[in-house]
């Protein structure tokens, strides 16, 4: 009873504290960004986004708006690719590859546009004149809140600004003050590298910016935008020039800018750009600032209260956020990491909102007019990990550009599919943009992968797997098939090994020197964990729609002919076919370990062997690497239930880019460095934090599955878990779970695996889990058995011991569980 009392009063000890460590919950500094782009902060709302500079004498708010790309509604298949698809197979199966891969790269890769850019709008520039004598500088980007805030003294006067892009009413507000009257002076102006480009300044009180983004690629720039930036001050007065407004005197003064284009959708830009921005700013310029702020703050906290995590603190967690990042592999500092993490969460719902673009390379912030792959979609990994931390971290709604995005893709991949691969269905090569291109880009060595279908559409069932929602997977379970449809007709026997192949196909943009440098092939490990993958979603969706009999009985039958996973004679997981792995490849992609992370077919309880092939694997590639590619480990070294490792992983990421060696790290706005700046391995270190914490993939919901020494004691509340259950809350100390109270949104079983015993809440005994998890959310992939190479000598490796109990739950109850 005592012990009892202690541990109740201990956890209510950590819920005072999680909602007290949200104050720190900033990036902040002591020196503007000056000229550099990367220690700017991001502000944004899903539409339109800014990069806050903080500086004094001339600041920059660089802007953004997420439809301002280059070119036009336009295709890229290449028409020659049907009738040269038997020969390039036919050179493929001869081991004819190099051959394969320029008869490829003649007949199959696009002679268009290999792509569009995401461009940035312009700038807005505030100029003070004799500000260059400040002090008491201060800047911040306060993330609870969705606000960048830049103060300093100059002449006695303490000077403060304040931003944010609004939520509800979609534009960007700027509140300049002082502490003294009448002491705020500064000209405005906008500015913009487009070519095509217009500014004015309407009235007295506007700037307008009017532009056309570039041609590109044979493709005629056709988004037309307008950016306005309408001022009201308290006190003092306006004057202007051609392309300024310059204000003297005020008390405070508040910018408005909003932006807006003509795109309507990927086929249809006839909208009218000046209306809409004109309809934004006026709806909210009459808006008191106090009121905007806080319908602001509320939007944004719908989101971003649903998870918090405490990590603890340490004296560490007082420096500024570039200092902390310096200091971050040679100090304890576990806030740093929860800063981290909520940041990946931040800017998720700063950069996709619903009915908005999915995040990019970049998000939605770029500040060139010809940035790096052009920041747009590379979907053989980098889109993908975008939005792995959506469902989980209880941000569904920002997952829906990107579901939207794929039901596109499913449209114009369809033309893709017949022209070039003669097959019904539909599917999108490595790359696509706001276009929705679906054709093969940039040479065959990257751009012969056709998984960009397969891989996406599973993003459409792992939705349905957290929410239940029937009529979400009625809406989209065409596009789910349809993916299946095409590797129906498109999968052909390997005339060696007799199984169903993709071919051609790669693994992404990684080749085995013994295959004459080209990365095309027949049968990569991903392209068949890919398939297997979409014919069993679809099996599953139409299974649980009530659909479909023959089509799921033909998967079935195909999906046995499958390649299996192959273990090689390095004890590894085999990338290709043939065993030609090279034991010393750093190779940024580890593709093949798709299977591992993010699906679930290589598991340490079904498929043990396969498990500890994979971890040599990890353990072959090596650990730094570019940005999301060490983001990627971070979530493989969790599945691998290895905390410390995970850990590493994140040490690595979270270092200043300028002292890496060899890979990539950290810019001093916590921005992921490929280098360039990615966001991909921002949003993979926040999926990888949380499969350390919580898994639900494997049959089971997996609690601290991979708590490093350094996480020994911490709690979270809010995230998600597949088959519809919330972590309303969950506290552990020692490494041991102390309490968890879970929610069941559906109802069913809920199968627990757990470090330690645990009980009700009441004390009564949970029930040990036995045989398959009945729950249908749950359901686990059975794949073949692998294949093992006569030279390996693979073991299974030793696990942690864990409990399992199953608890039937009621949907809408919760449940509270404590240590025994
Ligand atoms: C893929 C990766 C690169 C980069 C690019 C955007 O091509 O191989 O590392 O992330 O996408």
């Amino acid at each position: 009873m005592m012990r009892k009392s202690i541990l109740i009063i201990f956890f209510i000890c950590c819920l005072q504290a999680i909602s007290q460590d949200t104050d720190g919950l900033k990036l902040w500094y002591n020196v503007p960004s000056s000229d550099t782009w990367e220690n700017a902060l991001p502000i944004g709302n899903g539409f339109q986004a800014a990069m806050v500079y903080g500086n004094v004498e001339k600041e920059i708010f660089q802007l953004n708006e997420a439809t301002v790309w280059s070119g036009s509604p336009n295709r890229n298949d290449n028409p020659n690719a049907l009738e040269a698809l038997p020969k390039v197979r036919k050179l493929i199966f001869e081991g004819e590859y190099k051959a394969a891969e320029n008869l490829a790269n003649e007949k199959r890769i696009t002679k268009r546009s290999h792509g569009q850019m995401f461009q940035p709008v312009g700038n807005l520039e505030l100029t003070f004149t004799d500000h260059d004598d400040f002090s008491n500088y201060y800047r911040e980007l306060d993330i609870e809140k969705a606000i960048a805030k830049t103060s300093y003294m100059v002449g006695g006067v303490t000077y403060t600004r304040e931003a944010f892009i609004s939520f509800p009413d979609r534009v960007m507000v700027i509140k300049l003050s002082a502490d003294k009257p009448g002491k705020i002076a500064f000209s405005a102006a906008l500015t913009s590298q487009h070519i095509k480009q217009n500014i004015t300044v309407n009235g007295n009180n506007e700037l307008s910016l009017w532009g056309t983004t570039s041609d590109h690629d044979g493709v005629e720039g056709k988004v037309e935008f307008n950016a306005l930036a309408r001022i009201k001050t308290d006190g003092g007065i306006i004057t202007n020039t051609d392309n300024s407004l310059n204000i003297e005197k005020a008390n405070s003064v508040l910018i408005f800018v909003s932006i807006a284009s003509n795109f309507n959708n990927y086929k249809d830009i006839s909208g009218d750009e000046n209306q809409r921005a004109k309809d934004f700013i006026d709806k909210a310029f009459d808006k008191s600032f106090d009121k905007m702020k806080a319908e602001h703050i509320a939007a944004y906290q719908k989101y971003f209260n649903c998870v918090k995590l405490d990590l603890g603190s340490t004296e560490a967690a007082k420096l500024p956020t570039g200092e902390r990042l310096k200091n971050f592999n040679t100090t304890e500092d576990p806030s740093f990491v929860t800063l981290y993490y909520q940041y990946g969460r931040y800017l998720l719902i700063s950069s996709s909102q619903p009915g908005g673009q999915p995040a990019n390379l970049q998000g939605i912030w770029n500040g060139s007019m010809k940035p790096a792959w052009d920041s747009k979609y590379t979907i053989n990994i980098n889109t993908e990990m975008n939005y792995w931390p959506a469902e989980k971290t209880n941000l569904s709604e920002m997952h829906e550009p990107l579901l939207k995005m794929i039901l596109e893709l499913s449209e114009t991949g369809k033309e893709t599919a017949k022209v070039m691969y003669g097959a019904d269905g539909w599917l999108a090569h490595h790359n696509t943009d706001i276009w929705r291109i679906t054709g093969p880009i940039d040479g065959s060595f990257w751009g012969i992968w056709n998984g960009g279908g397969g891989w996406l559409s599973q993003h459409l069932w792992e939705r349905y797997l957290y929410t239940g929602d029937k009529k979400y997977l009625e809406s989209v379970y065409p596009a789910i098939k349809g993916a299946a449809e095409f590797y129906v007709d498109f999968l052909v026997e390997h005339p060696k090994y007799k199984w169903l192949v993709v071919a051609p196909g790669n693994s992404p943009e990684n080749a085995p020197k013994e295959h004459q440098g080209a990365s095309i092939t027949a049968g990569s490990t991903m392209d068949n964990q890919l398939v297997f993958d979409v014919f069993n979603a679809t099996i599953n969706a139409a299974k649980a729609l009530g659909v479909d009999k023959n089509f799921i009985k033909k998967l079935e039958g195909l999906k046995k002919r499958l390649p299996p996973m192959q273990i090689g004679k390095h004890n590894q997981l085999q990338e290709w076919l043939d065993d030609v792995d090279s034991p010393t490849d750093k190779h940024r992609h580890i593709s093949h370990l798709y299977g591992l992370y993010p699906s679930n077919q290589i598991s340490p309880y079904r498929n043990p062997k396969l498990f500890a092939a994979a971890k040599n694997t990890l353990l072959q590639r090596g650990d730094v690497s570019t940005g999301w590619s060490m983001g990627w480990k971070v979530n493989w070294w969790a599945k691998m239930q290895d905390g410390n490792h995970a850990y590493k992983l994140i040490q690595n990421q979270l270092t200043p880019l300028s002292t890496v060696k060899g890979g990539g790290g950290t810019y001093n706005n916590l921005f992921d460095a490929h280098p360039p700046f990615q966001i991909d391995g921002n949003f993979g270190c926040t999926s990888g934090i949380t499969e350390m914490l919580m898994q639900s993939s494997d049959g089971a919901i997996h609690l601290i599955p991979a708590l490093p020494d350094n996480f020994k004691n911490g709690m979270i509340s809010g995230l998600k878990t597949k088959g519809g259950f919330t972590i309303e809350d969950m506290v552990w100390k020692n490494g041991q779970l102390l309490s968890v109270k879970i929610t069941s949104n559906l109802g069913g079983n809920l199968r627990l695996r757990i470090p330690n015993e645990m009980q009700f809440e009441s004390g009564n005994k949970l029930n040990k889990a036995s045989g398959e998890n009945p729950n249908s959310f749950f359901l686990v992939p059975k794949i073949k058995d692998p294949v093992i190479s006569g030279a390996s000598t693979i073991q299974p490796l030793q696990l942690k011991k864990t409990f399992l109990y199953d608890i039937p739950t009621e949907k809408g109850s919760s449940y509270r569980f404590v240590l025994k």
